[in-house]
């Protein structure tokens, strides 16, 4: 299974270490096609990468995504590019599960939120006690579909 994981570069790094977390779990499920966004070396200015250049880091991100079997996206920390790659998920009928976390005081974009279909893109508020549970769960239901 090629599994997708979104989570925020430029938007800020605050969340790196639950990123390594979540990754490390998708990795016993299969292939995670994103793992760089976990490095908890990156930083929010991405310098690695500006070598690449923006439009290969979109054209290939979008390639991946239309190859992925499912995505699993950490939206706590607001990012454009995550939102824009869960817009794209949409319309591209892709299982996805969105992982809030409400701790942190913020409250999640309605655009988000209200895209919760409850069968293909799923909105989930937990602790960060309980990613790996969440998951589990997530993928089980995967399995059976
Ligand atoms: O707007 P943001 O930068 O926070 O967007 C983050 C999301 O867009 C992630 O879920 C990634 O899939 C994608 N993305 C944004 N920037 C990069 C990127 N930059 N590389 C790969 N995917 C990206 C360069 C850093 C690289 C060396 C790891």
């Amino acid at each position: 299974m090629k599994i997708y994981f979104c989570g925020s570069i430029r938007g800020g790094r605050d969340d790196a270490h639950l990123y390594r977390k979540i990754v490390d779990k998708l990795q016993s499920y299969g292939t995670v096609l994103t793992e760089h966004v976990s490095s908890t070396t990156l930083t929010d200015r991405g310098e690695d990468a500006s070598a690449a250049g923006d439009k290969f880091i979109h054209d290939r991100d979008m390639d991946w995504l239309q190859q992925s079997d499912a995505v699993v996206a950490e939206v706590t920390q607001p990012s454009l590019g995550v939102g824009y790659e869960l817009g794209q998920v949409v319309a591209m009928k892709k299982k996805t599960l969105c992982l809030f976390r409400p701790s942190s005081g913020r409250a999640l974009s309605a655009m988000i939120r209200g895209a919760d279909d409850g069968e293909w893109f799923v909105v989930r508020d937990y602790q960060e006690d309980e990613v790996e549970n969440v998951l589990e769960e997530f993928f089980n239901t995967l399995k059976r579909s």
